[in-house]
């Protein structure tokens, strides 16, 4: 199957998992779960889940597992993003082509909604559906609430906030900040298909260091993007980090720069994966994605 098929394929599956997952029957306060579903459910990338899926597949853990995995992963993420447009973050109107979710609710139901997609993965990843032994749903449930937390996501946000305030360009705290604000999640999402599967040290040394190049390459094409793309083709404002004043890849190494170096560690991340063969190659053709995608 090629990349582009089976990421279709992961985010159908994801979008089906999350329908069932955030089912309004039997909702005790349906408003929230309906601003729950209404970002969940809006068509994103599923790069993560997909992510999940596929190293859960290359170390021979179940797939469902991991989709739910996956499901989780990715409340989590559009927990982050229903924050992150709130006014008192970024304020922004539009999001995956639709109004942000305090726009098309309001302040305080976005700020639940986020609230309540932050927790439910919690429900999902400890739910005995997702693995049987107990001692593999606590360490899922670890990594994820390290990644997502104060040393992670969290913590990364509160420092590029911070970083913005005091118009910091240096290379390695913007390296820093990055590396928590979004490579926490993607490196969990390589490890969880690890965890699943409880692969050995070296396979999930292998997972990491993909990972980590990924993540950089990732953020570097979202500067990238920010500068060159349009709402329209990215479903949400651009132009941003200027506006804000946020020192990005850009400023550091130049646009060509920037490319050049998004390109040589999606080069990285794929020496990362030598040891695997050819069941490896939707991974490898991912971290080209990466830096080559248009939104
Ligand atoms: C508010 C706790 C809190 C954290 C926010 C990740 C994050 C931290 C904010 C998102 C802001 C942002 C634009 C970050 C840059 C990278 C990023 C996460 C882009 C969006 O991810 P994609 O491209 O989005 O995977 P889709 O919509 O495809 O899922």
């Amino acid at each position: 199957m090629t990349f582009q098929a089976a990421l279709k394929k992961t985010a159908d599956e994801i979008e089906a998992l999350l329908d069932d997952l955030l089912s309004l029957d039997g909702a005790r306060a349906p408003r929230v779960t309906e601003a729950m579903r209404y970002s969940a459910l809006a068509q994103g990338k599923r790069l993560r889940p997909f992510f999940v899926a596929e190293s859960a597949r290359i170390l021979g853990a179940d797939h469902h597992q991991a989709l739910r995995v996956g499901a989780a992963l990715e409340c989590i993420h559009c927990y982050s993003l229903v924050h992150d447009d709130l006014p008192a973050m970024d304020d922004d109107d539009l999001r995956r082509g639709k109004p942000t979710c305090h726009i098309a609710f309001d302040e305080a139901t976005a700020i639940l909604a986020g609230d309540g997609l932050l927790t439910v993965a919690f429900e999902i990843i400890t739910d005995p559906a997702t693995h049987s032994d107990g001692v593999v749903r606590a360490e899922l449930a670890l990594e994820l609430a390290r990644a997502s937390g104060h040393n992670g996501m969290v913590g990364g946000q509160m420092l590029d906030l911070a970083a913005e305030e005091k118009h910091s360009h240096d290379l390695d705290e913007i390296i820093a900040i990055q590396s928590l604000k979004t490579g926490a999640l993607f490196r969990y999402s390589l490890e969880g298909g690890a965890i699943l599967a409880q692969a050995g040290a070296e396979d999930r040394e292998r997972m990491r260091t993909y990972a980590d190049r990924v993540g950089l390459a990732f953020q570097i094409a979202d500067d990238i993007l920010d500068v060159e793309s349009s709402p329209e083709q990215l479903g949400k404002a651009t132009q941003k980090d200027a506006e804000a004043g946020k020192a990005t890849f850009i400023d550091l190494f130049g646009l060509d720069g920037a490319k050049a170096r998004a390109s040589a560690l999606a080069d990285e991340a794929v020496g990362a994966l030598s040891s695997y063969d050819s069941k490896a190659d939707s991974l490898r053709e991912a971290a080209r994605f990466i830096v080559e995608r248009k939104n």
